[in-house]
């Protein structure tokens, strides 16, 4: 998040209580993503593993939901007061591209 894109401004850091947030939206996932590798080690129930996953998926989303908001209200703002409107909107339409979900 704060490396810097090629040819993009740095990134915004985070500010402390959303990072607090995202890192522990993260570490749940981390905690999800070790019970679906138990499961399956458990040989569990294929259904039961696939509720876990889509748990796990919807975490990651809403983790990228909140980063996507920042980016907006910071880099993207930013980019465009700098006139490189058409840069970042291209940046963002990639990005979302690979998250449809977030669309
Ligand atoms: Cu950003």
């Amino acid at each position: 998040m704060a490396k810097k894109a090629a040819g993009r401004a740095p990134a915004k850091t985070l500010d402390l209580e959303r990072k607090n947030d995202v890192r522990n939206r993260l570490k749940t996932v981390r905690g999800v993503t070790d019970g679906i590798i138990k499961m399956i080690d458990e040989d569990a129930y294929c259904v039961d593993v696939i509720k876990q996953i889509s748990a796990a998926r919807a975490s990651l989303d809403k983790v990228a939901r909140l980063l996507l908001e920042k980016h907006f209200s910071t880099c993207f703002v930013e980019a465009v007061h700098a006139g490189e409107a058409d840069s970042a909107v291209a940046e963002l339409m990639e990005t979302l591209n690979f998250h449809r979900e977030l669309i």
